[in-house]
């Protein structure tokens, strides 16, 4: 059989820092991974491509047509999924993805034949063999089938990890970048996470336990990547010692010469200093932390497992490094025009080389959207509005207009006025900073619009 992959084209709606930090499909990778061998199979990213997807299906004539989601692509997918069957009714179309794991109600829709609410090896390869076989496709674990009204055998699941061909995303590759690294490749090395914050879903999708994708599995992967910077999408890469070192002396078994991005909680940072050390003098270059607030209460209100001072103690340790923080906080709701001069001030003091505030979302299935189930701007069926970069709680204490407002000057101050730019050019080079600074105006654009709406 033929399959064409595909990933859906930006959301122009909705609100995305996808123009800089713009990372390969992993999951459908995985997916080509293990279709490869029995069928044709092609990866179709219409973030990069420009010809409409109903001319490439004319061209390559699939017989399954696959698309991964996000939240803020379900309308998209609806819309792609039409598309094809226009071309052709008889296409079968799949989707799988974070959403239909969040969400897989969302897909139901006249257009969408199969949705994987998780995917694993044994489900896609009896979905494919039995499709194959033209035989009929009873209930299988996580799959949900229009066929049978998106009925559920009632199996529990996870994603599972599978080896990422990369060589299927092979036309594409240069163009995949984490903030000032291009080309830049994403990669696992483990997953879940035992931190269990309020507003986050990563410990939702992957599990509350960390654990380590196989080793033998991760050299392959190491030794298949080409590009000279890799982002690590784990929750937390400094989860424990073991996991750092673990990593360090399969980089210096593999001899690698390597940038490293990863995330990493302020936890970690300080419990983990020497191993730390050692991995920055392997390639680390910059951490993406979330130090969330300048407010211990709030902190603890998120379940965060350290509190405002040892945000401090992080900074000073990765800054002796000369490592970056990439710091990410987030906005209250119940924030006044006080509270955004603080965590300015805040900001300051941290002095982290990029920092975005994005505004507290409760995302549908969130313990956190029943508690502002009353104030949510929204229905939970917007799906470009929870982009984790819209707000969709009412503030209490400004109005709506002027909480854009001081998101954006915000945003705006702690970026363009406090860090040490000289650096970043000389970092990342003055072709990377215009692309990051098109983005940034690109975003700041649809708050500037958000903000005059309101
Ligand atoms: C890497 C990453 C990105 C990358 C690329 C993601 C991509 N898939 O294209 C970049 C940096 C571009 C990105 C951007 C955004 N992201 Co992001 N991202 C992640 C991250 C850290 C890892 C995702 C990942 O690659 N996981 C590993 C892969 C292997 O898992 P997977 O995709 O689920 O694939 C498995 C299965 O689902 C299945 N599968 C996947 N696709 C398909 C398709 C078919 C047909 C089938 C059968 C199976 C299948 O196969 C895999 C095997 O098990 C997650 C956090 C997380 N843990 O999920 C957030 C996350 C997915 N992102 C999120 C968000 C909100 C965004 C942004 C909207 C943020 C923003 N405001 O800019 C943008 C949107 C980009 C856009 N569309 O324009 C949210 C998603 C919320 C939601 N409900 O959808 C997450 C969960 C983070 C969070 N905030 O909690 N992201």
């Amino acid at each position: 059989m033929n399959v064409l992959l595909v990933r859906p084209p930006r959301i122009k709606k909705a609100i995305t820092l996808s123009d800089f930090m713009f990372s390969e499909p992993l999951g459908l990778e995985m997916i080509y991974g293990v279709v490869k061998d029995n069928h044709n199979v092609e990866i179709y990213d219409m973030v990069i491509e420009t010809k409409s997807l109903s001319k490439k299906i004319k061209e390559y004539k699939p017989n399954l047509v696959g698309v991964t989601s996000l939240c803020i692509d379900v309308n998209m997918i609806k819309k792609l999924c039409k598309e094809t069957k226009m071309v052709d009714e008889n296409i079968i179309t799949f989707i799988g993805g974070t959403q239909t794991y969040l969400n897989p109600k969302a897909f139901e829709d006249d257009s969408i034949d199969y949705v994987f609410e998780y995917t694993n090896r044994r489900n896609l390869n009896l979905f494919f063999d039995l499709l194959r076989k033209g035989e009929d496709l009873d209930l299988i674990d996580g799959i949900l089938s229009r066929e049978k009204s998106y009925e559920s055998n009632g199996k529990k699941s996870r994603n599972e990890y599978l080896l990422p061909d990369r060589e299927s995303t092979r036309k594409y590759r240069d163009k995949y970048s984490y903030f000032g690294y291009r080309p830049a490749a994403i990669m696992e090395f483990g997953m879940g996470c035992s931190k269990l914050c309020e507003f986050c879903l990563r410990w939702r999708i992957e599990g509350a336990q960390e654990q380590l994708i196989d080793i033998e599995l991760t050299k392959r992967d190491l030794n298949n990547i080409k590009e000279p910077t890799i982002m690590f999408i784990d929750n937390d890469f400094f989860a424990n010692r073991e996991k750092i070192e673990t990593f360090i002396s399969i980089a210096k078994e593999l001899k690698l010469n390597k940038n490293y991005i990863v995330y990493g909680s302020v936890k970690g940072i300080i419990e983990c200093k020497d191993s730390i050390k050692e991995f920055a003098e392997l390639g680390l270059k910059a951490v993406l932390v979330g130090y969330e607030s300048f407010d211990d209460r709030e902190m603890k209100d998120y379940n965060k497992k350290s509190g405002t001072m040892d945000n401090y103690k992080a900074a000073k340790i990765l800054k002796s490094f000369k490592v970056d923080v990439w710091a990410s906080f987030i906005a209250n709701p119940d924030w006044n025009k006080k509270d955004f001069k603080s965590i300015r001030e805040y900001i300051k003091l941290l002095e982290p080389e990029i920092s975005s505030i994005n505004p507290l979302t409760p995302f549908p299935n969130l313990t956190m959207y029943e508690k502002y189930k009353d104030r949510l701007l929204y229905q939970k069926e917007d799906y470009e509005k929870w982009s984790f970069g819209q707000v969709t709680i009412l503030p209490s204490k400004i109005s709506l207009r002027r909480y854009y407002f001081e998101l954006l000057k915000t945003n705006l101050y702690v970026n363009l006025f406090i860090n040490k730019k000289t650096e970043m050019i000389k970092n990342y080079g003055i072709k990377n900073i215009f692309r990051i600074l098109f983005g940034s105006i690109k975003a700041m654009g649809k708050y500037i619009l958000l903000m005059i709406k309101s």
